[in-house]
């Protein structure tokens, strides 16, 4: 076969063979047999030494055209391959949500929120109204508006952090109390509807943590006011919170408690679910947890929300929603909430 057929041949057969190439791993070793050491066109290349100088010159520049040709049209292929194996990536990407980790099961409901929403549902059912209010207040609304002056020494009970511009993180969902009274004072007034409203919210407080105390904890604030509300109300909504959140009888005491916003105030404790009421870390081995004081609202505290005194009483309760969750999920160590550790938290939930 002369050169100028070998020549033909080889490039028929690249074209053919580069065809019929469908991973850059077969790209490379066509390359490789054809333009490798001992490729096929190296080869013709070697073999130019048996020529004459005329046809050296001739087929020389043919077979360096071919060589420049083959090569061109590698590259060309490996780009091509590059774009379909991208477009193959990106279709399959398309079917998966991005934005999940890949190594976590679905995520459920912190057990915090889980007892809360099922405590808004309760309240909603009784005729409340879920309200919100800012995690940052006033001393104002902490403490002044609940009867608790500067310098008196219930607010040592709750210390907690103060920002530069003299505002607080709220100790206690009892700070949302006057915005409530002031929000809904006049369809009391002028039209006899009573105020109830519940306000969950997180509650922060300067303080040594152990099993039953963190220093970042949720409470969940209830008010009712109208003509002639007394204590039997106060306790008929207490007790049908608790049995509809637990579905079975729960041991309480009510038993007296000083908070300068109520008079007179009361401490709910339940019997602790974790031990049965025989004392463990997580009730300070009392038997008994403080869940929810309560008490009628003072009358300075309603004054302060634009409510005679004279004429409307209410009650108020200040649900501790994260020990809630732990009675009810029985979580042993509060803390095991905040920790953010899905092993710890997803055992409670499904
Ligand atoms: C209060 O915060 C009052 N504002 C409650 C109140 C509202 C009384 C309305 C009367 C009328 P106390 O500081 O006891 O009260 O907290 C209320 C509940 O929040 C406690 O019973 C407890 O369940 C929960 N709690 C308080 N401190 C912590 C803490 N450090 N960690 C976890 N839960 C806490």
């Amino acid at each position: 076969m002369t050169m100028e057929e070998q020549l033909k041949e080889l490039k028929l057969k690249l074209e053919k063979e580069l065809s019929e190439i469908k991973e850059s791993a077969e790209l490379e070793n066509l390359r490789v047999a054809y333009l490798g050491k001992k490729g096929s066109v190296t080869e013709l290349l070697k073999g130019l030494k048996d020529l004459t100088n005329d046809e050296r010159k001739v087929f020389g520049q043919q077979v360096n055209i071919l060589k420049n040709e083959a090569s061109k049209k590698i590259d060309e292929y490996k780009e091509i391959l590059f774009r379909k194996a991208m477009d193959a990536q990106i279709e399959a990407a398309s079917e998966i949500d991005m934005s999940v980790p890949k190594m976590l099961k679905r995520g459920s409901y912190h057990p915090i929120t889980l007892v809360q929403r099922e405590c808004e549902e309760i309240f909603k059912s009784m005729g409340f109204n879920v309200e919100d209010y800012s995690e940052i207040v006033n001393e104002y609304e902490c403490f002044e508006s609940l009867n608790i002056p500067k310098h008196h020494p219930a607010r040592d009970m709750q210390d907690t952090y103060y920002l530069e511009n003299g505002q607080l993180l709220k100790t206690q969902t009892s700070a949302a109390q006057n915005a409530i009274y002031r929000k809904y004072k006049d369809a009391l007034i002028n039209e006899g509807k009573p105020i109830k409203a519940i306000f969950p919210g997180r509650c922060f407080r300067n303080e040594a943590t152990d099993a039953c105390h963190e220093n970042t904890f949720f409470q969940m604030e209830g008010v009712m006011v109208d003509k002639n509300i007394n204590i039997s109300n106060l306790i008929f909504f207490m007790k049908t919170m608790l049995s509809e959140v637990f579905k079975r009888d729960i041991k309480v005491r009510l038993r007296p408690g000083f908070f300068p916003f109520v008079e007179p105030g009361f401490e709910l404790d339940i019997n602790c679910l974790i031990c049965g009421g025989s004392g463990c870390p997580s009730c300070k081995h009392s038997g008994w947890l403080e869940l929810c004081p309560c008490g009628m609202i003072h009358p300075e505290v309603l004054k302060a929300g634009g409510i005679d005194p004279e004429e409307y009483t209410g009650f108020a309760f200040g649900l501790g929603l994260t020990r809630l969750a732990m009675m009810r999920f029985g979580v042993k160590d509060i803390r095991d909430l905040n920790s953010g550790n899905l092993k710890a938290l997803d055992q409670f939930t499904d």
